[in-house]
């Protein structure tokens, strides 16, 4: 369904303009004692792994309005999440929902293998009830107050730990919608109990090299109180269950106006950032593309990391979590994964000595200019070379509409009004 050829044409066209502006910025950047190559390999060599579930045309608490040629299963999503990989050259792993994208685990490999994808981190889904299953989540999962339940979470968890195994992975991500509608409802303290001693027997399922990931978020879909609300708990957590735990901060789990880079900087600090769910959003989780409200956001956090990139023993998940309404999924998560590369490569020019010497000097503004003066510059000519060096396009957009690739698939997959895919 997708002709690689189209990416050498579309390349071709744009070659010459991609050379002239690669070497003009070449020449700004030398000129600050910068070497353009070394930052286009840095480019190269990075990776942000894409959500399966974003493929598909997520929804609201409202309604859901399908596009054209959705995938129907988890094999029409990888790919989809193949073709944004051939374009982007940025996106080598999937990170899986379970049990939406359950499958014989062969057959999710060979698939992956067509595309030359991974699989990165797994997520289990406690936040709504599975086909088959004996106890319903509606009042929580893992801090539920029924211990069968709480089994049944633990269970699921394991079982998806099992699964992603199988398939290379090496993390868990644990989200869960537990919490409370109403004061009174539940018991804060014995809730959050209950969390962590069945979180302790999911721990205790990781293979020695795996990772758990405590995702936290403020609130939604319970609405007075959330079991893992915020970053101390979430930090709580991995401290109490152990070395193979850690955080994973979603940008959009957050009050508006939290300062995001700071909790990064701070979980660094103790050993415990393990990940990432890159989006963006103007008032809540709203799951929009990554850099499109507040890219200034997006570079700060990404000024941390590269800050502490040589911390003994980081070693981030970087994945996308999105919720695509009104584009074609694929578009937004091309256009999402070049953005967090491109705030990536630009967090990599600060001049760090020079804002070391003015934090000392207590100059304010020079260090505030030092970073602007990253951010302002545009990296698109590194960015693109590093996609063409790859074998990926260099205008990814143009040449996937190219491709013809939404309407090849719109013939064969039907439009579905239901259906997967959300926000989480
Ligand atoms: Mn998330």
């Amino acid at each position: 369904m997708f002709d690689k050829t189209i990416i050498e044409a579309e390349n071709a066209r744009a070659d010459a303009d991609l050379q002239a502006d690669y070497d003009m910025l070449g020449t700004q950047l030398a000129r600050q004692g910068m070497d353009i190559e070394a930052l286009t390999t840095r480019a190269a060599a990075f990776g942000v792994a894409v959500p399966s579930w974003g493929t598909g045309t997520g929804g609201t608490r409202f309604a859901r309005f399908p596009g054209e040629g959705e995938p129907r299963n988890i094999f029409d999503k990888l790919d989809d999440c193949g073709v944004i990989h051939q374009l982007t050259g940025a996106t080598p792993k999937v990170s899986l929902h379970i049990p939406w994208d359950k499958a014989a685990p062969a057959d999710l490999l060979a698939k992956a293998a067509e595309w030359g994808l991974g699989f990165d981190a797994m997520n289990s889904n406690t936040f709504q009830d599975h086909a088959d299953m004996a106890h319903s989540f509606k009042y929580g999962s893992l801090s539920h107050n029924k211990a069968a339940t709480r089994q049944q979470a633990i269970d699921h968890n394991i079982e998806t730990i099992e699964i992603g195994a199988k398939l290379g992975s090496k993390a868990l991500t644990v989200w869960i919608g537990d919490g409370s509608n109403f004061p009174g409802q539940t018991s804060l303290s014995k809730q959050f109990d209950r969390y962590l001693a069945s979180m302790k027997e999911v721990y205790k399922a990781l293979p020695a090299d795996w990772r758990i990931f405590s995702e936290h978020k403020i609130y939604e879909p319970a609405f007075y109180s959330t079991v893992v609300q915020d970053w101390g708990t979430s930090l709580m957590i991995a401290q109490e269950l152990g070395d193979k735990a850690q955080c994973l901060v979603d940008l959009g789990h957050h009050a508006p106006n939290v300062n995001i880079e700071m909790i990064v900087a701070r979980l660094i600090r103790a050993g415990k950032l393990g990940g990432f769910h890159f989006n963006d959003s103007k008032y809540g989780d709203d799951d929009l593309d990554a850099g499109t409200i507040e890219p200034y956001r997006l570079f700060l956090v990404w000024n941390e990391l590269v800050e502490l990139e040589d911390t003994p023993g980081l070693n981030l998940a970087h994945m996308i979590d999105q919720s695509h309404n009104v584009t074609d999924p694929i578009e937004s998560l091309i256009v999402s994964a070049i953005e967090i590369e491109r705030a990536f490569v630009q967090a990599s020019l600060v001049d760090r000595k020079a804002l070391a010497g003015y934090q000392d000097a207590n100059d304010a503004l020079m260090a505030s200019k030092t970073l602007r003066r990253a951010f302002q510059t545009d990296v698109s000519p590194i960015l693109a070379m590093a996609r063409k060096r790859k074998g990926a396009a260099i205008d990814p957009i143009a040449t996937y509409r190219a491709s013809g690739y939404r309407a090849a698939v719109a013939a064969v997959r039907p439009k579905v009004a239901g259906g997967g895919g959300g926000i989480v």
